[in-house]
């Protein structure tokens, strides 16, 4: 399919060049098409599942919004529109992989079992974001860009000389998922860590969101080239897959997960999609990109597409909307009350995690802050008392 790149509706920033080789399994209208690389088969309830956790992330994202609104949350990190590409990539991972997301992949960490209210606790500013890696496989998000693609290749060689890649056991191979936008892919890391993983062929996969802007900047000032075809430079497959179809984003991840797991190296997946909202709730998108854009992508909505194939093969009915609904509402309201909950740390907490075992010099850093802290209180309290006499 070519309509978002190609012809007359093509944006100017967006990358020439050819995209007639985009997988593709249910058109821009919900219509299911056939591809003879990738195909998936799911029961009624895995595709219902898939609508329900895109859903779910919308609200999510909604809920989100309204709360940075509200002074609840200090910021916020919209998902709007990529709900396609997180939940299916995330939904082709299995419990031993390892994802290493950004600050935006609020799918892949529900996907993952992480309680969404920890996600909101990072962008309240009373946590850094510290769920347990090693229960969820989730390593916690990164808002440097492209600094997680190095750790990433590097726990991918670790999985490998553990022995847990290319057994032919399931429950032991191993992959990792590495996710990045495309204005990551201008950082010279992800260039080392596209490199690294392919010369030692490393069991990672590269999820390259490219939702089109790197804050105000285009995929044009990122790339001469389609993002996908670096891949080819490294030394490692680069698929194309229309990142508004959950399905065909599950097809192609699960495939290149299955390929890294059983040892055939790194793949690099450029989901082509869009960012429907704004960069942050701190951006203002009307000032760099025009209305008639998003409206154009307004039409290629993953949910709604997705929602007009199930209900079109009558896999959905009102009543499972209904129900799909009232999840939502009480997802939200859990959300609400959970976020409101959180109670503010204590200032010092913040050398707690930084090394697992005492640092001699994290430690003096710690007590420099409480005699300041202290000093301060004193002050304050001092001033008080002054200003009362
Ligand atoms: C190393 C570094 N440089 C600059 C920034 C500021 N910054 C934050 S988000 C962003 C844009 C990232 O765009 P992209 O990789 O496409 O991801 P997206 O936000 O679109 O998901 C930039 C430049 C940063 N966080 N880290």
């Amino acid at each position: 399919m070519s309509d978002a790149a190609e012809g007359p509706d093509r944006a100017e920033h967006e990358v020439p060049g050819r995209h007639d080789d985009m997988v593709q399994l249910l058109d821009q209208h919900g219509v299911r098409r056939e591809h003879p690389e990738h195909e998936v088969d799911l029961e009624p309830e895995e595709l219902l599942g898939l609508l329900r956790d895109m859903v779910v992330l919308r609200r999510l994202d909604t809920e989100g919004e309204a709360l940075q609104r509200q002074g609840q949350l200090g910021l916020w990190v919209g998902t709007r529109g990529q709900e396609g590409a997180q939940v299916g990539s995330a939904q082709a991972t299995r419990r031993q992989d390892h994802v290493f997301p950004t600050y935006r992949d609020h799918g892949a960490a529900l996907a993952r079992g992480i309680d969404p209210v920890h996600v909101l606790s990072l962008f309240r500013g009373v946590d850094h974001g510290g769920w347990d890696p090693v229960e969820h496989g989730v390593h916690p998000y990164t808002l440097v860009i492209a600094a997680q693609l190095l750790p990433a290749v590097g726990y991918g060689m670790g999985v490998q000389r553990d022995g847990a890649v290319g057994t032919g056991d399931p429950a032991r191979d191993t992959a990792v998922v590495a996710y990045l936008g495309d204005g990551a892919t201008s950082q010279g890391e992800a260039s080392e860590a596209l490199n690294w993983a392919a010369v030692f062929q490393a069991p990672v996969v590269f999820f390259c969101q490219n939702n089109q802007w790197a804050i105000s900047e285009p995929v044009a000032r990122q790339s001469t080239v389609p993002l996908h075809r670096r891949a080819e430079g490294a030394g490692m497959p680069g698929v194309l897959v229309d990142g508004n179809d959950v399905l065909a984003v599950l097809a192609v991840t699960r495939a290149a997960l299955e390929r890294a797991r059983s040892g055939g190296g790194p793949t690099f997946i450029e989901a082509y999609t869009y960012r429907m909202g704004a960069h942050t709730t701190a951006d203002d998108p009307t000032r760099y990109r025009l209305s008639a854009e998003t409206e154009a992508w307004r039409e290629k909505d993953p949910i709604d597409r997705f929602r007009t194939y199930l209900r079109s093969e009558g896999i959905l009915d009102d009543d499972y909307e209904a129900a799909l609904d009232a999840e939502a509402d009480e997802f939200a309201a859990r959300l609400r009350a959970g976020v409101i909950a959180l109670v503010d740390p204590e200032p010092v907490s913040m050398f707690d995690h930084a090394y697992a075992e005492p640092h001699p010099q994290v430690l003096a850093e710690r007590d420099e802050f409480l005699a300041a802290w202290e000093q301060h209180d004193r002050e304050a309290h001092g001033e008080l008392v002054g200003g009362a006499s």
